[in-house]
């Protein structure tokens, strides 16, 4: 299997996570976002990460993350129960939708020297203080986000998480890291994974 992508993705990120959690063999491919022919005829909206597969490409992470589950190799990070795999499953949304999408809007200011006005950053803030207010509504931090198993909400949570709120922290100075329940333990906890570790290791050497 060969991920596409880019080490400082963290979509991308979330996927190689999933992988070396698994202990699945993989190779990475390096590439960038594109609207090349080339590219779109894998990955249909030009995005990091897709997914080569013996059968063909797959895009959508967290597609691609039922798609390593459903193989049934390594250890899967759903509980088997169906209610509480659809916990994980709303988990995984809400962090998408409510948290990473909001704080996207920041990113060109907070990483990419493309100012934002006080307005889209008023209306960042308030859309990521519902997310954060909705995502502590469903979140156990016992210690992980659904309970007392790492599951792959929390390879979400990471990725997403630590990059909203380092945008937060730049772009608006509102420091959601530590001022948000629960957000520095879990991120702390996650911190110590031999997976994580070494993504960040890989992103540091990519430069
Ligand atoms: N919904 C997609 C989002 C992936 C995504 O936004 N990836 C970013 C890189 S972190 C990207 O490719 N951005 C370029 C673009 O949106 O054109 C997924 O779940 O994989």
């Amino acid at each position: 299997m060969k991920l596409h992508g880019f080490a400082i993705s963290n979509y991308y990120n979330m996927v190689k996570m999933v992988l070396l959690e698994k202990g699945m063999d993989f190779e990475e491919v390096l590439v960038r976002p594109s609207q090349n022919p080339d590219y779109l005829a894998h990955s249909p909206m030009g995005k990091v990460p897709c997914l080569e597969t013996e059968h063909g490409f797959l895009t959508e992470t967290s597609v691609i993350i039922d798609y390593l589950d459903d193989l049934g190799v390594g250890t899967s990070f759903y509980p088997q129960d169906p209610f509480e795999r659809a916990k994980v499953r709303e988990l995984i949304h809400y962090l998408e939708l409510y948290i990473e999408l909001p704080a996207r809007r920041l990113y060109g200011d907070a990483f990419f020297g493309k100012p934002a006005t006080d307005e889209e950053k008023a209306a960042g803030r308030k859309a990521l203080e519902k997310g954060f207010t909705a995502l502590l509504r469903l979140a156990q931090f016992n210690p992980y986000i659904a309970g007392s198993e790492l599951t792959y909400a929390d390879m979400y949570f990471y990725f997403s998480v630590g990059t909203a709120t380092r945008a937060a922290k730049i772009s608006m100075g509102w420091d959601a890291f530590n001022e948000v329940a629960g957000v520095r333990g879990l991120m702390t906890l996650l911190a110590q994974r031999d997976s994580i570790r070494r993504i960040l290791a890989d992103q540091k050497a990519s430069g």
